[in-house]
């Protein structure tokens, strides 16, 4: 189902038209009421009235998570503070947190966005969601809520943790519809099997996952775990929170709401603007936030966008899942290292399960990876032979595929510490 035909499906030409006019007056907007903005603007030599079509966004100075940490914490509003009704805080997954805001409106237009993401997986009145994102400073799951409230579904507040009261008010309230972080849908799959719960006694039909990267064979062993289709959302506080872009049926990228916020991909190194297609980091500037309107934030998120019209018969553009961030890279001998690549891996072969730690460490000036990964618990059963053969198959895999060689330590399921949240993939004990 599609929640606003109009602008989902508007031309392109009218769509790059109603950008511009939105631009312009955010551009009007930072330059009367953020004094960081005017001074970059005015350093920068543009006055507001230099900016006319989407294409002018290229003479725009950059935003950073510096720029908001700096001005911590209102600095960078727009609005007066009688006018914010909301504050957020980012989840500071690289170091201290940033502060957002929001105005009446911005609510309004999050759970409009919100609300186009989950009609994208066919979320509707007769659903059953069950929100376990936490709810507080993160923005998921009062992001998640609104937007479903919006369309009409029966929403269970229930927010992240207490896997025995969620598995419970899965199988009491029938959940059909389960949103919260890939490695928590995964960890619920897992619970749901040990606890030997028939699947004939759920009724969930699709998960709605993001918050972090998860790989296309993550995807598939979340949907075989938890027999539902699962759909990428994607989005960051700065920007709105979740529902900057979501996953049609077609699954062939993440749909960008491009009438708020209008993606560019940067060349991250020398932040030249690339063409359709082209790998980079994705930039957003949001172009009808009240509280924190910001101009090309730089995400540090890596992927790439493609406007062709998607089957779906939207025509916003579309941006693959995210490969990694260009800040979360690890560069190991000199080699650039995604976590998502080791995922990858692991996933694809079937004696491991997906939980795993990547633990980065120096020695006498050399860079060592060590992977620590959760294997199925017969292995450890079986003659010491397989796990080996296990392991030399696993360090094989990873060597073809990163192109460096690690240290493989298999350990028993449920070594790995979970979490409800996002997931901690590695530890870099190098000081670099
Ligand atoms: O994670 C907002 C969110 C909540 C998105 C619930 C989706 C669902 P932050 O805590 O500010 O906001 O973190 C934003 O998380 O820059 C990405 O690096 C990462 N991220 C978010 N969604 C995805 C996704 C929320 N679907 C940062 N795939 C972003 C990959 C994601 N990474």
């Amino acid at each position: 189902m599609i929640w606003n035909q109009h602008i989902e499906c508007m031309s392109r030409e009218a769509m790059r038209s109603l950008q511009a006019q939105r631009l312009r007056e955010t551009v009007n907007r930072i330059h009367t009421h953020v004094p960081f903005y005017r001074q970059q603007l005015q350093q920068a030599g543009i006055r507001p009235e230099d900016i006319k079509t989407v294409d002018d966004l290229q003479h725009l100075p950059f935003t950073t998570k510096l720029d908001l940490r700096d001005n911590y914490p209102f600095g960078l509003f727009a609005a007066p503070q009688q006018d914010v009704v909301r504050l957020h805080a980012s989840s500071g997954t690289t170091g201290k947190s940033t502060v957002v805001g929001y105005t009446h409106n911005d609510i309004l237009m999050w759970s409009e966005v919100v609300a186009r993401s989950l009609a994208m997986a066919d979320v509707n009145r007769n659903d059953i969601i069950q929100v376990a994102y936490g709810y507080g400073l993160f923005t998921g799951g009062l992001g998640l809520h609104y937007g479903a409230e919006k369309i009409g579904a029966s929403v269970i507040p229930i927010s992240v943790g207490n896997t025995k009261k969620q598995l419970q008010l899965m199988q009491d309230f029938g959940s059909t519809i389960l949103t919260c972080t890939p490695s928590y849908a995964s960890f619920l799959g897992e619970a749901i099997r040990e606890a030997g719960i028939e699947r004939t006694r759920l009724r969930l039909r699709a998960g709605i996952f993001g918050a972090e990267p998860w790989t296309a064979e993550m995807r598939k062993e979340i949907e075989e775990l938890l027999a539902i289709q699962a759909f990428d959302i994607y989005g960051l506080s700065e920007v709105i929170g979740p529902g900057v872009s979501m996953e049609c049926p077609m699954q062939n990228g993440l749909h960008v709401f491009e009438d708020h916020f209008i993606p560019e991909i940067i060349d991250p190194d020398t932040c030249e603007v690339l063409p359709y297609g082209e790998l980079g980091e994705l930039v957003f500037t949001s172009v009808t936030k009240e509280a924190l309107p910001l101009i090309r934030y730089r995400t540090r998120d890596l992927t790439r966008l493609h406007a062709d019209v998607c089957e779906c018969g939207r025509t916003l553009v579309r941006m693959e899942k995210c490969v990694g961030r260009s800040d979360d890279m690890l560069i190991i001998r000199g080699v650039n290292v995604f976590p998502s690549q080791v995922e990858s891996v692991l996933m694809e072969m079937n004696e491991t399960k997906p939980h795993y730690l990547l633990i980065v460490d120096r020695e006498h000036n050399l860079d060592t990876l060590e992977i620590q990964v959760e294997v199925e618990d017969q292995f450890f059963s079986d003659e010491v032979g397989e796990l080996e053969a296990l392991q030399q198959r696993i360090h094989q895999n990873i060597q073809s595929m990163l192109g460096i060689s690690a240290r493989i330590k298999l350990v028993e399921p449920r070594t790995i510490e979970r979490s409800a949240g996002k997931a901690q993939r590695v530890i870099d004990n190098r000081k670099l």
